[in-house]
């Protein structure tokens, strides 16, 4: 690989990947491929700490990865593949695991909504997932981490994983840096403009998929809950609103002013149609790659196969050098 900066990301194979992950990852990760060396992986074993059916596992984490390709995410110049396929990730998380406190994953603020949304199934795999995280990234010394805003305090807790084990053992991690992108949006779900717009939510109606076709997708924005002014305005208090701006200003390119004077005097219906038209727009060339590399399931082996094998003659090295660096006597 060209000495380049490292990126490390990837996206949990939890259902559809919805507009949130479109604008708030996957498109702004096809930015970075060109100054960075970048792995882009599905992260299925993170998948399952909450209950999958296996088809739909089976059938999400395909569809990520032709998702992350579809987005024009060029599979030659970056490495994408499955965690699973790579089984160092798990091999250093349980050594992360013995340096990780059991005060420091309390206090993690997922793990605590995941385990009050799921309270019937509050795993020992859900706890350490912040530490699974880790070792993803610290496998492959990694740089840079593109991550949204919820994902900061894992991030910030495999900085400190990492210092620590480099305090005890010696340099072996380097401390990556969150990636803050330039677009801050957001994409907050549909029906409940409080929340972010997520894959797991349990109500179809609250996130558009990106496979969703157009009508579904019109019909979802038409759906979306407002409030009960008339104008189209971006105000504190206006958070449906606010949400349907932020969604055009990052699909159409538009800034939220110009946003927000190309509907003035206009009501909420005529608004809704034109958002949802800009979002059909965006979604369309997407689908059409998404649809094309559908037919060619042997190309897309191609490319997880080749992944995940220089993936792990990377994720290989590192690990090596912790298992000497603990005592691990050597094979
Ligand atoms: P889940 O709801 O299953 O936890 P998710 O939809 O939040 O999943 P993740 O796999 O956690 O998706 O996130 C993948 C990437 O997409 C992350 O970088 C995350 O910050 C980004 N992302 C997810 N949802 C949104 C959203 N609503 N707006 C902007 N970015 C998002
Ligand atoms: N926890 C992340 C997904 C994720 C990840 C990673 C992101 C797992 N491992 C490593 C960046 C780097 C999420 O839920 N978005």
């Amino acid at each position: 690989m060209e000495d380049k900066k490292i990126i490390f990301s990837g996206v949990q194979a939890s259902g559809f990947l919805t507009l949130g992950n479109y604008i708030g990852a996957l498109r702004n990760w096809a930015k970075l491929q060109d100054d960075y060396n970048c792995l882009f992986c599905v992260v299925d074993q993170h998948s399952i700490t909450v209950r999958q059916k296996p088809a739909d596992l089976r059938k999400n984490a395909m569809d990520i990865l032709k998702l992350y390709i579809a987005s024009g995410i060029d599979p030659h110049k970056n490495i994408l593949f499955f965690q699973s396929h790579v089984p160092q990730h798990v091999e250093l998380a349980w050594v992360l695991n013995c340096n990780t406190y059991m005060g420091e994953l309390q206090r993690m603020t997922q793990f605590k909504d995941k385990a009050s949304r799921h309270s019937d199934n509050i795993n020992a795999g859900l706890f350490t997932y912040p530490v699974l995280m880790a070792a993803d990234i610290l496998l492959y010394q990694t740089d840079v981490v593109p991550v949204g805003n919820d994902q900061k305090q894992h991030l910030e807790l495999t900085r400190d994983i990492a210092q620590r084990f480099n305090n005890i053992y010696g340099d072996v991690f380097k401390v990556p840096e969150p990636y803050i992108g330039s677009v801050g949006a957001r994409v907050m779900s549909l029906q409940d403009p409080t929340k972010k717009m997520s894959k797991s939510d349990s109500n179809p109606n609250g996130y558009i998929a990106m496979l969703d076709d157009p009508d579904t997708i019109v019909r979802k924005i038409k759906r979306a809950v407002t409030d009960s002014e008339s104008e189209v305005a971006y105000r504190e208090g206006k958070d449906g609103i606010n949400n349907l701006l932020n969604i055009y200003s990052a699909v159409a390119d538009k800034t939220i002013d110009e946003a927000v004077a190309e509907f003035s005097g206009k009501g909420y219906g005529d608004f809704k149609v034109a958002v949802a038209e800009a979002v059909v727009e965006c979604l369309r060339p997407v689908q059409q790659k998404f649809n094309e590399l559908s037919k060619d399931k042997g190309y897309i082996e191609s490319i997880y196969k080749e992944g995940a094998a220089r993936a792990e003659r990377m994720a290989a090295r590192t690990l090596r050098k912790v298992y000497k660096k603990i005592g691990f006597i050597e094979r």
